[in-house]
């Protein structure tokens, strides 16, 4: 049994890692989570409090860090500032957050000498054609394109070098877009959701040909379990479960569950330097650590995440206004 420091447990993805490990382990849990806009203490309503604790606080608290680390046998680090049209409009709080806050994590888990877990992002490595066969692999150079993914770049360079240069003994992931419960209404799937049970019509993003990779969070978190159980120090690994789909049809997918007209959604203007596509090729991860994907099927993933937010008003609810206010400035 081990205790695990999750930073960033209260938001979205983090959560559904507490929720995973709470269920199909016996570990233990510590969320470190600032309560930023997106952390959200109800997404971890209900789990037992003998094994989950939560500490209020910011990852570059470093009096802090050197009284939690003590208690854990490794951190998996979440926390983030997240949304790419954010970073667009106000920066700052990324490269605080994701550069100088994994700087203060990894240099408190060198003197404490706790084993890292760094948790990316796929948008490191910049974009893919609409039309390429190619798919990020583990050696695609780095070529962020957002403020977003460029300082979840740095902070992904500040792991390597802390590995090579003080022997860290981290692990890094790159993961594509997840979906599921718990995601912020400020995302896409999750806009578009709320938006037709509040019946504003879908908002996508220029011609909405844009591809993401999606994987269901739990797949994401057993990733992430398995590479916490039985991965390389120093290594890399990243993590997809083959599910391209462009944006424009998702959005009509949501549609179509949600008892809607298939052209029932608008467009409005495009994100600044969008990404085109984004596709992981996991083999590493597969064949190494023996892990696979048990969401394969994405029109069910979707169903089930439509009714989470049907049946969930009272969690989402109290985000949206703010979220919608945000994009009106834009125009999106
Ligand atoms: P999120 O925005 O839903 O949650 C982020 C959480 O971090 C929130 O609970 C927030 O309160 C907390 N936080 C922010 N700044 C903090 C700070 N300074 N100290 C402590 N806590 C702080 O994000 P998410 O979508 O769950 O993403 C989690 C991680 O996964 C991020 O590192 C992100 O880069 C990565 N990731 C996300 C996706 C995706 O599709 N969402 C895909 C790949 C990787
Ligand atoms: O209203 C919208 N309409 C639309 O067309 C929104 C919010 C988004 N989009 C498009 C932009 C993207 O092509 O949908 C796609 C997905 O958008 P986001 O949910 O903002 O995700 P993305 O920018 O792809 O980044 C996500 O995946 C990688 C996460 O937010 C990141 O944290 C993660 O690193």
């Amino acid at each position: 049994m081990s205790t695990f420091l999750v930073t960033g447990g209260a938001g979205f993805i983090g959560s559904n890692f507490v929720h995973y490990v709470l269920e199909s382990t016996d570990h233990r849990v510590i969320v470190l989570d600032k309560l930023t806009y997106a952390g959200n203490r109800a997404s971890l309503k209900g789990l037992p409090v003998n094994r989950m604790t939560f500490m209020h606080g910011d990852i570059a608290d470093a009096d802090l860090l050197d009284e939690l680390m003590p208690q854990v046998d490794a951190v998996v680090h979440y926390a983030a500032e997240s949304h790419n049209d954010n970073s667009l409009n106000d920066p700052r709080p990324f490269v605080d957050t994701n550069i100088l806050g994994t700087y203060a994590l990894i240099e408190a888990a060198r003197r404490h000498d706790v084993r890292f877990h760094h948790i990316s992002t796929d948008e490191v490595y910049g974009d893919l054609e609409l039309d390429d066969t190619e798919r990020f692999t583990e050696t695609t150079p780095y070529n962020p394109s957002s403020p977003y993914s460029s300082t979840k770049a740095g902070s992904d360079l500040l792991v390597r070098a802390w590995v090579r240069s003080f022997g860290l003994r981290a692990t890094i992931s790159n993961c594509s877009n997840n979906y599921g419960p718990y995601q912020h209404v400020e995302k896409f799937i999750p806009r578009q959701i709320t938006n037709v049970l509040d019946g504003v019509r879908p908002r996508l993003y220029g011609e909405g040909l844009n591809v993401r990779d999606w994987i269901h969070a739990n797949d994401h978190s057993s990733a992430v379990l398995t590479i916490l159980e039985r991965g390389r120090l120093g290594e890399t690994y990243l993590i997809g479960a083959d599910g391209e789909h462009n944006n424009k049809a998702v959005i009509e997918s949501i549609l179509e569950i949600m008892g809607e007209s298939a052209g029932a959604y608008d467009h409005v203007v495009d994100r600044p330097g969008h990404d085109l596509r984004y596709a992981i090729d996991s083999t590493t991860l597969r064949t190494e650590l023996g892990w696979f994907p048990q969401y394969s099927d994405f029109h069910a993933g979707l169903e089930a995440t439509v009714q989470w937010y049907r049946d969930n008003e009272p969690w989402w609810r109290p985000q949206k206004a703010a979220a919608e206010a945000k994009y009106q400035l834009t125009g999106q």
